[in-house]
């Protein structure tokens, strides 16, 4: 994936990291030779299925970041042959089903009652429901966008964007992406009463909104940070 930084003000060095589902993936340095650079990071499977780069410089003392999700897809990353042998025994009460794939693959297979399959019910999961089994992981603010586009009843396709992930200051930004910071730099926060333990949350402009506001279709914070990372169904 190919990504571009650009800063306000000529740095020596910026930094940028990785971070999918609570853990740091990438960690590297980005040698600054003008405002901007681009610069390549190769996807892996601890990327999936959503991850955010965080990239900050040091500016007189005081920490600049930004962050951007993005989403990554990791299925059918290795193709995968299935056979099926009806005829296991000579009374064809055993089915033999084998799959085969590159080493280090997973292949599940989830066994369904021939009446769902005829009345169309909807019982069994598919890749997107894992998608979204696998977001839960991440906290409601940092996921990328996505939309369901739906080709009929039960079909339909999961198209994402990358989104911006940054907070109203460098704290929030780093929290954003499931990041603490230990640093004797200033990484900026802007101050706020809320009780996070009592179901108060900060608006970025340090106003609260309680935990029962959360997506619940009206904005309590001016931003909007109380209705971000909803699910909307069409
Ligand atoms: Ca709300």
């Amino acid at each position: 994936m190919i990504f571009t930084v650009r800063t306000s003000t000529w740095v020596e060095k910026v930094y940028y990291l990785i971070a999918s589902k609570g853990n740091i993936v990438v960690l590297n340095q980005l040698e600054m030779q003008s405002s901007q650079k681009t610069f390549s990071v190769a996807l892996s499977r601890d990327m999936v299925p959503s991850s955010r780069i965080v990239a900050w410089y040091i500016l007189n003392g005081e920490v600049i970041s930004d962050a951007l999700n993005f989403h990554v897809n990791g299925s059918s990353l290795n193709p995968v042959e299935v056979r099926v042998n009806m005829g296991k025994d000579f009374v064809r009460d055993t089915i033999e089903i084998s799959g085969r794939t590159d080493p280090g693959s997973y292949i599940a297979f989830s066994g369904l009652d021939y009446d769902y399959i005829v009345y169309d019910t909807s019982t069994f999961f598919d890749e997107f429901d894992i998608i979204e089994e696998l977001e839960t992981y991440d906290s409601h603010t940092n996921l990328s966008f996505n939309h369901k586009w739906y080709y009929g009843e039960m079909e339909y396709e999961k198209v994402y964007f990358p989104a911006q992930s940054y907070g109203v200051d460098s704290n929030t930004t780093f929290a954003y992406a499931g990041l603490i910071v230990y640093t004797d730099a200033n990484v900026s926060r802007i101050p706020h009463d809320c009780n996070e333990t009592l179901g108060y949350f900060p608006c970025h402009d340090g106003s609260c909104y309680e935990i029962q506001q959360i997506c619940d279709g009206v904005r309590q914070c001016e931003d909007g940070v109380d209705e971000m990372g909803c699910k909307f169904s069409n």
